[in-house]
């Protein structure tokens, strides 16, 4: 759902040395599930960025401006809207509160600052005065130092890449914004467009000196961890210096035209432009989620580590994969509940639906889990729903069993009646016993949906009857002894009959299992294999990306004459290229190799012994004689 914030609120406080998560703001961003188009703005205090940031909110007013914030709170401001140009996206507002402006204290935590910010935007605007020259660069030294403050993956890399190679497969879109630009556009004399000023501004300056690699080392991690970059210039808004104070509340129509085409074409920029804020590999970011990310990051530099990109998504994975075992298992119960009534006919029946359900399931599973390490979640799952199964199973015995014993309690009261009153112990009792037990039986075979257990139900009770059977037919004086040990013999023989057919159909029900523990193992692996898959391909993808930037980083110090720098390069891009190559489909024994050893643990997961499947019955024996010998 989308957002209504009438005004920003403090996302992250920088105070008193220590950075601290406003709990209030991250509420607010855990009720948005839309994904999030996140812009941040940083740059000195003082240029005017708060005017940008109204105009992105299509306000006026928000987020305080420079002139009105000696008391604010330093830090990072936040104000989400439903965005205006993408339905069901949110735009998501970051403004960096008193970047360098020492008068609101130690400055030192305003890298990370200015780190949190990069982290968490899709677009990271840099709000300059004037020109971007030496100075300009000077004060964005944030940048350089950004490999310290910002890791990507939480295990260290082979000694020739350095971690930040990754950097620009997470890091925003860059645009570079000039404000009270006075110069022309123009390059020895011819005009250029303002992205070309930002390129040329970026190129780096010749020589070995310090003083040039100083100037170039902000140059150099603008060109290698913003691959898409954006300059925009504006005029002063305004030449009255009263009005330039309180800009805010200056009418539209007082504020220069030029200044106010430039504002406008900047807010539709990013209003089209600006990207969904995805974390890596695809991973799209919602409300709910950067919300998670900043805490996480901002619980890592408090703690005195570097905020991790990789150990970021694990925590992410472990929280929404918990999520999505319980509603894949919800899911699973939804569908058994609707699509059986108990006791079925067969297992196969009740198989049969859970076959049926656990394929959906784990379509549900796969669609909300992310970055399963090592499948713990999955294992995790295919136990919860065997576990589950084998629940249903046994209440679908316990059905049976429950309906069969009503049934034939009923069936045979008046039996139990006339035995208990001994109307069988005359002559020629038995033949009437005998026909009396024979037309129950046959009664009982008529009694629709008795479920699984019909028969043995029915033979333990034959089995509770042997006893007094015995005792009338013994007794029984209309008969000779032969005919009585003729009479012994069929019922020895009727009885091993009837074991053997139960004998076969318990033979049969675990062979049905079997297969559905097969189809289970299959259905698993079969949707694993195409997440997997999927998976492959995006990392291939943005390692693909991150190869072609590095590439093109490569040529362009080429042609500018610096050879040298450019072969550094090397190493970095023969990493990628063989990643790539590892990783590309014909060359990735890696999925089979997981799937593998996801068969394994799953097959003796799922072949683990039930723990109370087929005692229903057992005790039952000694029901019917308890309640009616
Ligand atoms: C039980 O005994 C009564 C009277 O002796 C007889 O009418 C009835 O048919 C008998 N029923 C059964 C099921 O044995
Ligand atoms: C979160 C953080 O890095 N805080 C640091 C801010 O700067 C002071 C030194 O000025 C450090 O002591 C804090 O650890």
């Amino acid at each position: 759902s989308g957002p209504t914030m009438m005004a920003p609120i403090c996302l992250v406080e920088n105070q008193n040395q220590k950075l601290k998560v406003n709990q209030e703001a991250v509420e607010i961003l855990d009720k948005i599930s839309q994904p999030v188009v996140v812009v941040a703005i940083a740059g000195m205090y003082r240029t005017g960025k708060s005017y940008l940031m109204n105009c992105l909110a299509g306000q006026k007013n928000g987020f305080p401006l420079g002139s009105t914030v000696q008391s604010e709170t330093k830090g990072i401001w936040m104000w989400c809207t439903p965005h205006p140009s993408k339905p069901g996206h949110t735009l998501v507002l970051l403004d960096t509160e008193g970047l360098g402006d020492v008068e609101k204290g130690d400055t030192k935590n305003d890298s990370w600052i200015f780190a949190l910010a990069v982290l968490l935007s899709s677009t990271f605007v840099y709000n300059s005065m004037g020109t971007i020259n030496h100075q300009a660069l000077e004060q964005l030294h944030y940048v350089t130092e950004l490999t310290e403050l910002i890791r990507a993956k939480s295990s260290s890399r082979p000694y020739e890449v350095e971690d930040s190679i990754e950097f620009v497969g997470f890091f925003p879109d860059f645009i570079w914004i000039v404000r009270d630009f006075t110069l022309e556009l123009k390059l020895h004399g011819h005009p250029i467009t303002e992205d070309e000023y930002l390129e040329n501004a970026v190129k780096l300056i010749p020589g070995k000196n310090l003083k040039a690699q100083i100037s170039n080392l902000p140059r150099e991690c603008i060109r290698n961890f913003f691959p898409k970059r954006k300059c925009f210039v504006f005029d002063r808004p305004t030449s009255d210096k009263k009005l330039l104070a309180h800009i805010e509340d200056v009418p539209e129509g007082e504020l220069d035209p030029n200044f106010r085409e430039q504002t406008k074409n900047f807010c539709s920029y990013i209003f089209t432009n600006a990207k969904t804020k995805t974390l890596r590999e695809g991973i799209i970011v919602n409300g709910n989620r950067l919300g998670t990310l900043v805490v996480t990051y901002v619980d890592a530099i408090n703690s005195g580590s570097v905020p991790c990109l990789e150990n970021a998504v694990t925590t992410l994975a472990q929280l929404e994969n918990t999520a999505a075992v319980q509603k894949a298992v919800d899911h699973y119960s939804k569908q058994m509940a609707q699509s059986v009534k108990l006791p079925t006919d067969t297992v196969q029946e009740l198989l049969d639906a859970h076959t049926a359900s656990e394929k959906e399931a784990i379509a549900v599973f796969m669609e909300h889990c992310f970055r399963d390490e090592n499948q713990e979640f999955q294992k995790m799952f295919v136990e919860i729903i065997k576990n589950k199964k084998e629940d249903f199973l046994l209440q679908n015995e316990e059905a049976s069993v429950k309906y069969c014993w009503d049934k034939l309690n009923h069936l045979s009261k008046a039996l139990m009646e006339n035995i208990s009153a001994g109307i069988f112990f005359v002559p020629g009792g038995f033949k009437l016993y005998t026909e009396i037990k024979e037309k129950i039986e046959q009664d009982y075979s008529q009694v629709p949906r008795k479920g699984v257990k019909a028969n043995e139900v029915l033979q333990s009770f034959l089995q509770s009857q042997a006893p007094i059977e015995n005792s009338i037919l013994q007794s029984d004086k209309a008969l000779t002894n032969a005919e009585k040990a003729i009479a012994v013999e069929r019922a020895k023989k009727e009885a091993a009959e009837k074991e053997l057919e139960l004998l076969r159909q318990k033979q049969l029900e675990q062979q049905q299992q079997q297969e559905a523990q097969e189809r289970s193992l299959e259905e698993n692996k079969c949707q694993l294999k195409e997440k997997l898959e999927k998976e492959r391909d995006n990392y291939v993808r943005e390692m693909q990306r991150i190869m072609e930037h590095k590439l093109k980083v490569r040529e362009d110090l080429l042609n500018e004459g610096f050879r040298k720098k450019s072969e550094e390069m090397d190493a970095e891009i023969n990493y990628l290229k063989n990643i790539v190559y590892k990783n590309t489909k014909n060359n990735a024994p890696l999925i089979a190799q997981a799937l593998d050893k996801f068969a394994v643990e799953i097959t003796s997961i799922l072949s683990a012994p039930a723990k109370l499947l087929g005692q229903v019955v057992k005790g039952l024996s000694s029901l019917f004689k308890k309640d009616y010998l």
